[in-house]
């Protein structure tokens, strides 16, 4: 693609997605000054005109398309945001493939492996610039972690071991929302959690060889809501009534890496007391290393071989040197949650102006996809699974 100063962006999603990546094109340029200037050209999704309009004016969008088909065939717009619910992914991204644009697509990248490695072959042979929204690999502590075991500091990585814990739909009268119904999200805590810590195991230990897992859905009749939940689905559902729960609730998960580790994955929903309880931690024959997202500056590390001074060190990663903080404030003067969006769309505008693919890219939303497909079919089967390579 022709090197231009600037990248016109099109988002499509108005929702949560929608209101956290608008954050990150409306930061970016004056945090990072990237090679090329992110646009906010125009806000598209699946809920009503009067929503895309309002989304556009209080995100500070120039412009709406209450139709995101409209708006992909526009040629003021280089890159399409997927911010949608997952069902939408594998339409609306072979659909900006066609037109020539470079993709952000939210993860899980797709409802099934089969979607995935069909949008990841249309991508890379069109030539277009494509990455996966797992996120929190842009946290700077995340970045230093990776670092520190690209150096070898962690020798040979023996275990991993993920949580991701949540408890917001623990009350049986919570209603079957997007998230909740396999028509419009695939899996539960699996592709909605298990994904970023699948996505983490990958960047940090390496691929999986194979995997064993067990799914429980604990909730099976929820309460149905009007109009898909703002999905632009048809509506199907009848107040007052209640609709199966298809998808997990809690996953519960173990692998082997291809290099010799091992390692465990647990997503909930049903995690009492905690609210976005994202961890892990890698343990190697020199050293280990650990991470909280809701603690998310701080890196934890262990380094074996230091006698009677031995002991886990907080590192703040914060300097100046530490990868993905470079832009950011003088040491100690923290960042959050929204941060790791402007980030991660730095990323993509320096893909953009060096002719790469981002990372995460298409192609490790389609190794995150392997896993979760190897998950669900080790949990029907009650036997384990092998990955295949992606
Ligand atoms: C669900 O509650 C959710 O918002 C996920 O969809 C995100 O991917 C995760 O980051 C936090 O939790």
């Amino acid at each position: 693609m022709a090197h231009k100063d600037v990248v016109n962006v099109g988002m499509i999603g108005c929702g949560f997605m929608g209101k956290t990546h608008s954050f990150g094109y409306r930061n970016v340029n004056p945090i990072w000054d990237p090679p090329v200037k992110a646009v906010m050209k125009c806000i598209t999704g699946s809920r009503s005109r009067e929503t895309c309009q309002a989304a556009a004016q209080s995100y500070g969008w120039q412009d709406y398309e209450a139709d995101w088909q409209d708006m992909l065939q526009r040629d003021d717009i280089d890159l399409v945001d997927i911010g949608t619910p997952n069902f939408l992914h594998h339409e609306q991204a072979l659909a900006a493939v066609e037109a020539g644009k470079d993709i952000l697509c939210e993860k899980p990248l797709a409802m099934t492996l089969a979607e995935a490695r069909q949008m990841t072959q249309a991508a890379e042979e069109a030539g277009v610039k494509a990455m996966c929204g797992f996120t929190y690999r842009q946290a700077p502590a995340v970045r230093l972690a990776r670092q520190i075991i690209e150096a070898g500091e962690v020798g040979e990585v023996y275990h991993w071991r993920a949580v991701y814990l949540q408890d917001w739909i623990i009350d049986p009268e919570f209603p079957l929302v997007w998230r909740l119904d396999a028509d419009t999200c695939g899996s539960g805590s699996l592709g909605d959690l298990a994904a970023h810590l699948i996505d983490m195991a990958l960047l940090l230990v390496g691929d999986i060889a194979e995997v064993s897992a067990v799914l429980e859905t604990f909730v099976k009749e929820r309460p149905l809501v009007a109009a898909g939940g703002g999905t632009g689905l048809v509506d199907k559902r009848a107040a007052g009534q209640k609709g199966q729960v298809k998808v997990d609730d809690a996953a519960l998960c173990c692998c082997r890496f291809a290099n010799g580790a091992v390692g465990t994955f647990e997503a909930t929903r049903f995690a009492q007391g905690h609210k976005n309880g994202h961890r892990w931690e890698i343990n190697g024959s020199k050293g280990s290393l650990a991470w909280s997202l809701e603690d998310m500056n701080y890196l934890e590390f262990y380094k074996a071989g230091e006698g009677n001074r031995q002991g886990f060190r907080k590192i703040l990663a914060t300097e100046g040197d530490t990868p993905g903080w470079e832009a950011w404030w003088p040491a100690g003067h923290i960042i959050g949650y929204g941060e790791l969006f402007i980030n991660e769309i730095y990323e993509m505008l320096c893909a953009i102006a060096e002719d790469r693919q981002p990372a995460p890219s298409f192609r490790d939303g389609l190794k995150c996809q392997a896993v979760l497909d190897a998950f669900t079919q080790s949990a029907r089967s009650k036997q384990w699974v092998p990955v295949p390579p992606c």
